[in-house]
């Protein structure tokens, strides 16, 4: 199994996590967002988008977004399951997700950064203004969805995890201000003692520069 990603991603960031709490045989194959490689008429065939993350089954199947591999991927090994059995649980779960994947990330990520300076004329100081504000609405839903375990529901990982510390991750990058988000960011401390988070971040990957 072959992981098409890049460091910084937070997208792959999720995937590199699942791959390594799962003990999954695979290789990493980096490509570089800044020299467009996601771009090249080759990585196109695998994800039309030209987005990372994209992962190669050992039988050839590229499969595209990061949640469809997720998913994939905890269906097809059960070792640690992401998500409970428990309908309610996994609901609620999902719902936390769903705030990162679907609130969050979209309107943040690179390409829309980009687009803001690129094309709309936006100054580097307003785009950040766009990111912090996005990124604390998005994190204020979040803290008040957790207690006070160790990781987001309770005290094994779940999906929610996987999705949380990449974002946490790219917030302090941006120098977000955590001073609201105590609980979120004890989660964060917990997740990176484990070794599964440690090797998925994205100063230990090969491509970092
Ligand atoms: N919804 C997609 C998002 C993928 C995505 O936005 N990937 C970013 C990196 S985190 C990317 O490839 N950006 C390239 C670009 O912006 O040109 C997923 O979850 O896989």
């Amino acid at each position: 199994m072959k992981l098409y990603s890049y460091y910084r991603s937070s997208a792959a960031y999720r995937v590199r996590i699942a791959l390594n709490l799962k003990q999954i045989e695979h290789s990493i194959e980096p490509i570089n967002l800044l020299k467009k490689e996601h771009k090249s008429a080759d990585y196109l065939t695998k994800q039309p988008q030209g987005l990372v993350p994209c992962l190669e089954t050992s039988n050839g199947l590229c499969l595209a977004q990061s949640g469809a591999i997720l998913r994939y991927l905890d269906s097809r090994y059960s070792k640690v399951k992401l998500m409970p059995a428990d309908p309610l649980q996994a609901a609620k779960i999902q719902s936390f997700v769903d705030i990162i994947a679907c609130d969050i990330h979209p309107i943040c990520n690179l390409r829309v950064l980009n687009y803001l300076t690129e094309h709309l004329e936006v100054a580097g100081q307003q785009k950040l203004a766009w990111y912090h504000h996005w990124v604390t609405l998005g994190l204020t839903a979040l803290e008040t969805m957790l207690d006070e375990s160790s990781y987001c529901f309770g005290e094994d990982v779940t999906l929610a995890d996987l999705y949380l510390i990449p974002q946490l991750y790219n917030a302090l990058r941006f120098e977000v201000d955590m001073t609201a988000f105590p609980k979120l960011l004890n989660v964060y401390l917990c997740c990176n003692q484990l070794e599964a988070f440690i090797n998925a971040k994205p100063e230990n990957q090969s491509d970092a520069i």
